[in-house]
Formats: C-alpha cells, structure tokens, sequence
C-alpha cells in the first residue's frame, strides 16, 4: 500500500492512502540521511510504502526518493537535526504590519532559507482589513511589498476573516504542498480554514509548543485541501533551520545582490567595506533596499533575530 505522511507524533505517523484512508503507522528498520543526523527518520509529506498488521495498523518499510525536505537545527545539543517537512513545493510566509509586526528582518531569513532549499516563496500580508481606511499605514505596506516585488517575488495583501481575496490563494496552492509559515498570530489558522472551508483548524490559540516550553519538539501537521493539494502547518516555528551556510554563499541567495555582484571590484566580496563594491554602491543610491542590506550584514554576523513573541 502507498500514501503520504500527514501527521508524526513522533513514533507513530498518519498515512493518507491512496484510497483516501488515514492509517496508523508505525515504521520497521532503520531510514538514514546521508551527511545528517536526524532526531526525526520520517516527515510529513513523505511518501511511504506499507503494510497492514491484523491490527488494523501499519508498518512502514520503505520512503520514496525525496524531491527535498527542510530541517530544523534541533534545539538540544546533540547537534541532531528535525526534519520539518518533505516533498515541499512552495513556502508561504504569511506576515502582518501589525498585531503582530512581522519584522522585515524575520521576512529576509525565511527568503534566505527558502532560496537555500530551492523552494519557492510567496509572501501574504494578512490583516489588511485593519489598514483600508489608513492611508499611513497602507503607503507603509505598499512600499514594503514594493521592495519584495521588484526582488521578484510574489506578494498578496488578503484578510482571512473578511475573505478578501483569498481566491487567488486558493489557486497558488491548488494541487501542490505548501508550507505555511509565520509568527503566531497573524493568522495561518484563519487564512487556511477560509481557503478552504472544510478545514476546521483551531484559531486564536496559544500555540502548545511554545506555553510548553521551547525544549518541546513540535512536529508539523499536514492538511489536505478539498480542492487538492496540502497546506503544512508548522507550529511554534519560529525560523526554518538555516542550513549550514558560508558567508559568501549567503549572497547569492539575496537575489538582487546576486545580480550585481560580478560588477563588485573583488570576486570575494562580502559587501561589508571594500572598495569598489557595486552592492554597496546600489545600497547608496537606492536600488537595494537599506532593509534587506542591514537584513544581510545581521546574517552574516551570526545574529540572532530577536523576536518579540506575544505567546
Ligand atoms: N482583523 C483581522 N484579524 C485576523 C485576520 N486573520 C486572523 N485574525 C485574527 O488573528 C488571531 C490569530 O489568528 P490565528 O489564525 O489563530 O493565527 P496563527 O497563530 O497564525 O494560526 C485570531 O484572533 C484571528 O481572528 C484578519 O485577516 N484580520
Ligand atoms: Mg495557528
Ligand atoms: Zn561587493
């Protein structure tokens, strides 16, 4: 029997068969990413072979080649790694001006990881209701999407409690597996149960992870969407792991330096203080935003994101 893995709880996993049947499983014999240790052998969004026991339950024996899968540096110290999610074809990041404020510097390390992994990132500015009748606020929200878009990627202004445009939402993760993430509280709950409506997931809620203590391992859910495709609800994930990446690497993975950076005076440059640097120079004139520059130089520093969390 096949399926896709929508649910781990750590030792057991939830199989969507092909039939549409969500089975129990559990797994035999020992799966292993090569290079990684994994605290984590199975993820959501694998695809798996089984078999059924007398019992009604499974057992796993065999995942398919995955097309990728995101970590999570773990948060003990064995230096172990948690798969979050696989086979994923596209991240949304949903964000909001405020209540919460998602900070651009959170928005540039989600960009960053997912330029890293290969995956396509969308982002949704949420709660847009709360700014119609605000032109300040609104000019704000328009010249920060300004900055994304003319990057090249994809922004979508809806509100998930009065349904507007959600539509085109509905037509970006049709038929594909999309991880949804973003700050608790701005609204990954409400956008997803008003995409589609027969998905009933809990809103306004404190998430378990974090009132439980940031030691908790948190797996992510899966959800089908009626019209097709999954949505995977991360939970009290605050950044997607941020693998191992040399300095010069991350430059090539902010897209609008990485266009330019042939023209800087030294092939190794970090952009920081050398002479002749084009990314800097387009830092003075204008051309790079000076919110995704200083996003950069807290990246290449090891900087932690502080993060104000309400929950
Ligand atoms: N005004 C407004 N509130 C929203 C919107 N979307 C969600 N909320 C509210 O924000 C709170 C958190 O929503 P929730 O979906 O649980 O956020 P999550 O933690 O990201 O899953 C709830 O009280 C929602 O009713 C929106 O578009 N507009
Ligand atoms: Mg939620
Ligand atoms: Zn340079």
């Amino acid at each position: 029997m096949n399926g896709i893995v929508i649910k781990s709880t750590g030792s057991w996993y939830q199989v969507l068969n092909d039939e549409g049947a969500v089975i129990e499983c559990r797994i035999k014999g020992l799966f292993r990413i090569k290079g990684i240790k994994t605290t984590n052998p199975i993820a959501v969004g694998d695809k798996v072979e089984y078999e059924m026991e007398a019992d009604g339950r499974g057992v796993i024996h065999k995942i398919e080649e995955r097309k990728n899968y995101i970590i999570r540096k773990s948060i003990n110290l064995s230096k172990q790694a948690h798969i979050l999610a696989a086979n994923v074809d596209q991240a949304m990041i949903i964000a909001t001006l405020a209540f919460p404020r998602t900070s651009p510097g959170f928005i540039d390390r989600f960009l960053l990881t997912a330029e890293a992994y290969r995956i396509t990132a969308i982002i949704v500015f949420n709660k847009i209701d709360l700014f119609e009748n605000d032109p300040v606020n609104l000019e704000i929200l328009n010249k920060f999407i300004g900055i994304y878009e003319k990057i090249g990627y994809r922004c979508y202004k809806v509100s998930a409690t009065e349904k507007k445009d959600i539509e085109v939402l509905k037509e970006l993760t049709k038929d594909k597996i999309t991880l949804i993430a973003g700050h608790s509280g701005v609204g990954k709950s409400t956008l997803a149960n008003a995409m589609d409506e027969t998905l009933d997931l809990k809103t306004g809620e404190i998430s378990d992870a974090h009132s439980k203590g940031k030691h908790t391992t948190t797996f992510a859910e899966m959800h089908k969407l009626s019209y097709g495709g999954f949505i995977v609800d991360t939970p009290g994930i605050k950044e997607l792991g941020l693998v191992d990446m040399a300095k010069e690497e991350i430059t090539d993975y902010f897209p609008e330096f990485f266009a330019i950076k042939g023209e800087c005076k030294f092939n190794n440059c970090l952009h920081v203080n050398e002479p002749k640097c084009a990314v800097l120079a387009a830092v003075e004139s204008g051309e790079i935003a000076v919110s995704r520059y200083n996003s950069y130089l807290s990246i290449i520093n090891g900087e932690e994101l502080e993060i104000d969390y309400k929950d």
